[in-house]
């Protein structure tokens, strides 16, 4: 797309300023974004192509972040917060009042760039506490959100919608992959009604869903340049789940020693310096509004995201890699592997993690 193309997007949009140019920003896999910086005075804004592949329901996930963006700014006004254009993303409604463009082929936002920021990646345990503090609090926020938010991916944290994909994957057996790796299946197996947990103690009423983040990473947060947290970015995936959600999706991917998809699997191990800096972190936000049930089961929440990659991952390979990107042709099966080595890590670990979880709320 060129400067002219891009210049008449950017005028559907109700901005300030005059357009002085538009520039590739960042390095998203899922949206691509670009910056659009403005003449003099005016905000620079961010522009944004969302992919509606994995996104099918654009008009519904804007009104989810849109519905966010508003709670969390008229909570951080009532507590007198500084500097509040820098804590909240702030969305720019086009001229038709909506909050996208559809060109009659890709779907468009347009946000406010916050200017002189830091984004991390990888972890260190400073770095999870301040995450686990940050999630913590971004939920707490939203915790009387008086909408009912969509769901953007349907079922997305669904494990009992996952194990029904693997089963599907399974009996198709696609491609052929599934003699050699059936021993995968009967790991899953074996743990799956366990892992059914929070969907059954959902449906006995037992356990709420509520706002989550659904993509904790510690990419996904501005800093400002003195380290100190700004704002969560890339709600695309902001909808309701349980709590678990954000806990377990954050620690399965910064409590591995190694990468997702590292083949040295003696290598993968669940890092209790990071699982233990971000709970601590965690709870000091969350605590205040989660109920016993939810807090009694993060150790859980901590096994379910790494069972729940090697589900998707593994009904993936099955498939024939059709959703998860890859660059050769074990990716999927090394990804899978490297899952349940870090499930069972964090399983044996599950008894630390309780009594840690307990000794900090003694606190
Ligand atoms: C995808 O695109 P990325 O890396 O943020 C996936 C997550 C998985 C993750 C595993 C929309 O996230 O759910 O946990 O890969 N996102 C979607 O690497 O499916
Ligand atoms: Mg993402």
């Amino acid at each position: 797309m060129n400067q002219t193309d891009m210049q008449q997007i950017v005028a559907q949009f109700d901005i300030k300023g005059n357009v002085e140019e538009i520039k590739p920003l960042g390095n998203g896999l899922i949206n691509t974004t670009y910056k659009v910086v403005t003449a003099g005075d005016a905000p620079d804004y961010v522009l944004q192509n969302v992919n509606n592949a994995i996104f099918p329901d654009v008009e519904m996930l804007m009104d989810n972040i849109v519905a966010v963006t508003g709670h969390i700014r008229k909570k951080l006004e009532a507590a007198n917060t500084y500097d509040i254009d820098r804590k909240v993303l702030t969305f720019v409604p086009a001229k038709d009042g909506k909050y996208f463009y559809f060109d009659g082929d890709k779907y468009w936002r347009v946000m406010v760039f916050i200017p002189d920021t830091v984004t991390k990646s990888g972890v260190t345990p400073e770095s999870s506490y301040i995450v686990g503090e940050t999630f913590g609090d971004f939920q707490a926020m939203l915790a009387d959100i008086p909408v009912k938010l969509g769901e953007t991916i349907k079922d997305f944290h669904n494990i009992e919608f996952r194990l029904q994909q693997l089963k599907e994957a399974v009996e198709a057996d696609k491609v052929g992959r599934l003699a050699e790796t059936k021993y995968i299946v009967d790991e899953v197996m074996a743990r799956a009604e366990n892992m059914c947990r929070g969907e059954r103690l959902h449906r006995e009423g037992k356990l709420p869903k509520r706002v989550c983040h659904c993509d904790t990473k510690v990419d996904n947060i501005l800093f400002d340049q003195n380290d100190n947290v700004l704002c969560v970015i890339d709600l695309d995936t902001v909808m309701p789940s349980f709590i678990f959600s954000d806990y377990g999706d954050f620690l399965r991917s910064a409590a591995n020693f190694v990468a997702e998809d590292c083949p040295e699997i003696d290598k993968v191990g669940f890092n209790m310096e990071v699982f233990k800096a971000f709970t601590k972190g965690y709870l000091k936000t969350a605590s205040k509004f989660l109920t016993p049930i939810e807090i009694e089961n993060l150790p859980y929440a901590a096994t379910l995201f790494p069972y729940m990659q090697v589900v998707r991952f593994y009904a993936d390979y099955l498939n024939g890699d059709t959703y998860f990107k890859t660059q050769y042709p074990e990716h999927n099966l090394v990804r899978t592997k490297n899952q349940l080595a870090l499930l069972e890590s964090a399983e044996k670990h599950l008894p630390e993690m309780e009594a840690f979880i307990k000794e900090q709320l003694a606190k």
